[in-house]
């Protein structure tokens, strides 16, 4: 099936994504999710506040990983352990790029349930390769899998060093309008760093999974 014959579930807000509840869903007890974007813009970091709870190394200054291994968790959501009784289980899958990467990455496309891909706020071109290769690319591999558009860093949209470099910021608004505009399920803001969206990050991720199974469902009938 090609990317064009796919009708993937419309755009909604965070808030709409968050205020579903996962009672209406036909329940899934373990998704896999990877993250996918060019190199440095934070993925590493994201899957490891998402999994962990920290920042690598601390701080900024005392980074190293390139990938983290793909990690299991059981995420515990307040709000759906109500809906929820069993554990629900997160497969966050990192990325990078590189020639060996691209094959391992390529590979992973088929298994997961939602992909990630994610830009730096203050990085242009890591927004036009959202564009010109990982959407391309996503949609190629895994045509019907969601899509969730990711700002990372926006602890640097107050950064005094990045201000006065007058370096373009890229706004919530133009993060929003590229994920309508591209067919993504929805757009979420974050900093790893400071950790800002992070901490309902897994529950849209899983609610916007739910969201996409039910509306290709029922396309099917
Ligand atoms: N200010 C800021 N820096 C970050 C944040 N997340 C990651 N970084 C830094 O950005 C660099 C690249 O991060 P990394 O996660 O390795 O990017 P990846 O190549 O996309 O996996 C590292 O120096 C991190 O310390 C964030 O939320 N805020
Ligand atoms: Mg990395």
């Amino acid at each position: 099936m090609s990317s064009s014959d796919v009708k993937h579930a419309p755009y909604r807000t965070k808030k709409q994504v968050k205020g579903l509840s996962l009672s209406k869903f036909k329940q899934q007890q373990h998704v896999k999710i990877m993250i996918i974007g060019n190199g440095n813009v934070g993925k590493t970091c994201l899957c490891t506040r998402l999994s962990q709870q920290r920042f690598p190394g601390g701080s900024i200054d005392e980074y190293v990983p390139v990938t983290v291994d793909p990690c299991t968790q059981t995420v515990h959501f307040p709000s759906l352990s109500q809906q929820h009784s069993d554990p629900f289980t997160v497969e966050l899958i990192d990325t990078a790029g590189g020639e060996y990467y691209d094959t391992v990455r390529e590979q992973t496309y088929a298994q997961v349930d939602l992909i990630l891909v994610a830009y730096n706020c203050v990085d242009s071109n890591s927004l036009q390769n959202v564009s010109y290769t990982w959407l391309p690319e996503a949609r190629k591999h895994a045509p019907q899998t969601p899509i969730i558009l990711v700002s990372t860093k926006i602890d640097l949209r107050h950064n005094q060093d990045i201000l006065s470099r007058k370096m373009k910021i890229i706004s919530f608004e133009e993060g929003e309008e590229l994920a309508k505009h591209s067919h993504c399920l929805t757009f979420l803001e974050t900093s790893a760093l400071r950790d800002e969206g992070c901490n309902d990050f897994l529950e849209i991720c899983v609610k916007a999974i739910m969201l996409s199974k039910r509306t290709q469902s029922c396309l099917l009938q």
